[in-house]
């Protein structure tokens, strides 16, 4: 159901070369552009128009209005089970208190007497967040959007998913439902590159937006990409990822069921299991057959996820190793099942977020931990972070700097900018005393 890749024996390959070996799933953004572009554009020309025509074509409904109606989102309050309701709760506090933590304070240093740069944290002013429906339906990556965004101080928030046949056009009622609970009433059915297009040009019906978040199939992802440089995003988001760091004293059970969790989400889900005991990974591969059998999603997702190239076990000589495989494939989440986990976790350099012993699964993270579950996929944990306050913030230096402090300073300046062939920007200091270099 899983292939092996054997890793022992030989020296292990550095970096790129050893990346080379590790696998990953197909997820070719680019050539999704293609088809993104004239949708995005026509989005940009029509407006509504082309939201409600997509809507049609797309989602097969027939939409009257793209703005969601303050009473659906209150009727789908009422409608929620009352224990999904104290899940998604607990889900909230739980974030809030981690994100809260993440705020950050405006800081002045004194460079010289008479010369300050204050860093000022402004939150973006407005974002747009989306949560996918159809295969997933996730209120809880609507947790994970919203509240770092509102802990962040972002004024403005706007949330699209994609509108649903079975709900008369609406979003899926336990989306609408945790924006209720969130307190995010600026709602749209749309979904895709449609709705990421919504967000980034602006429409009759939705004011543009400054950065667009949130999980989504390639399309969404190509519509970001699509948008890079005009707006901010957070990251492509592919298909998720675990891998699994576990030597002898690992139960086979657990890590078998955990890399079966996130095979759930996707056929191109990646399920990686890096482990320097031969017996380990027997134990895991017997564990599987079972497992996958006794859950649902066998055919369509968990099998594909488990049995495509993006999933394996490798197979290598020592933790050390071991350590090295992982950093090089930097997966969006990384499970270390070892005797000594905080040793070795505190050691890994490339991962989205790292989960420390048996007591703490990656569906933990997704739901109810405290931390964010939107996280870098592809190798980008290497270059990137997770969803976080810092997302919706942005440092803005001040420089404040008195005539003495700007005096004692300019002929530094004036030589670097010579130094660099140029001259006025050397002269932009002298102009203000007098056109010569102060004298110290
Ligand atoms: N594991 C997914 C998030 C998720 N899991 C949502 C369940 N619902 C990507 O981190
Ligand atoms: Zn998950």
């Amino acid at each position: 159901m899983i292939s092996r890749i054997d890793l022992r024996g030989d020296a292990l390959p550095e970096g790129g070369a050893l990346r080379d070996l590790l696998p990953r799933a197909e997820f070719d953004v680019e050539a999704a552009l293609e088809k993104v572009r004239p949708i995005c554009e026509d989005v940009h020309h029509r407006g509504t128009a082309a939201l409600i025509e997509y809507a049609r074509k797309f989602d097969g409904v027939e939409l009257e209005q793209v703005r969601v109606p303050a009473e659906a989102l209150k009727a789908a309050l009422e409608a929620l089970d009352p224990a999904v309701r104290a899940a998604l709760e607990e889900s909230i506090r739980r974030a809030r208190i981690v994100h809260r933590n993440q705020r950050r304070s405006e800081h002045t240093t004194q460079v010289v007497p008479g010369g300050t740069v204050t860093e000022k944290w402004v939150p973006v002013e407005r974002v747009g967040l989306y949560a996918p429906g159809g295969r997933s339906v996730y209120p809880s990556s609507v947790v994970m959007n919203v509240v770092p965004a509102q802990e962040a101080g972002v004024e403005s928030i706007a949330l699209a998913s994609p509108p649903q046949k079975e709900f008369g056009g609406l979003p899926h009622p336990t989306i609408l439902a945790a924006c209720a609970l969130l307190g995010v009433d600026e709602v749209y059915a749309a979904g895709g590159a449609v709705a990421v297009a919504m967000f980034a040009y602006g429409t009759e019906d939705c004011l543009p937006v400054n950065m667009v978040t949130g999980p989504g199939n390639i399309w969404v992802a190509a519509a970001k990409r699509y948008f890079t440089g005009k707006i901010g995003i957070d990251t492509e988001a592919g298909p998720t990822e675990i891998a699994v760091l576990a030597d002898s004293t690992a139960d086979p059970v657990h890590v078998a069921a955990d890399l079966i969790s996130q095979a759930e989400h996707d056929p191109l889900a990646a399920a990686v299991l890096v482990t320097d005991s031969a017996e380990l990974a027997a134990a895991v591969e017997r564990e599987l057959e079972p497992q996958v059998a006794a859950t649902k999603h066998v055919e369509d997702r968990i099998k594909p996820a488990l049995a495509g190239k993006q999933s394996a076990i490798v197979l290598v000589d020592s933790l050390e190793d071991g350590l090295k495989v992982v950093d090089a494939y930097g997966a969006e989440h990384l499970e270390i099942q070892t005797a000594d986990a905080a040793a070795w976790a505190a050691r890994v350099r490339n991962a989205g977020a790292i989960f420390v012993g048996p007591w703490a699964p990656v569906s933990l993270g997704d739901y109810c931990a405290g931390s964010n579950h939107v996280l870098p996929t592809g190798g980008c944990a290497c270059h990137s972070s997770g969803l976080s306050v810092q997302s919706f913030l942005r440092g803005i230096h001040i420089v404040d700097y008195t005539r003495d402090a700007l005096a004692e300073v300019t002929h530094h300046v004036v030589t670097l900018a010579e130094a660099e062939d140029l001259p006025a920007h050397g002269a932009a200091l002298k102009a203000r005393f007098g056109w010569k270099v102060p004298t110290q």
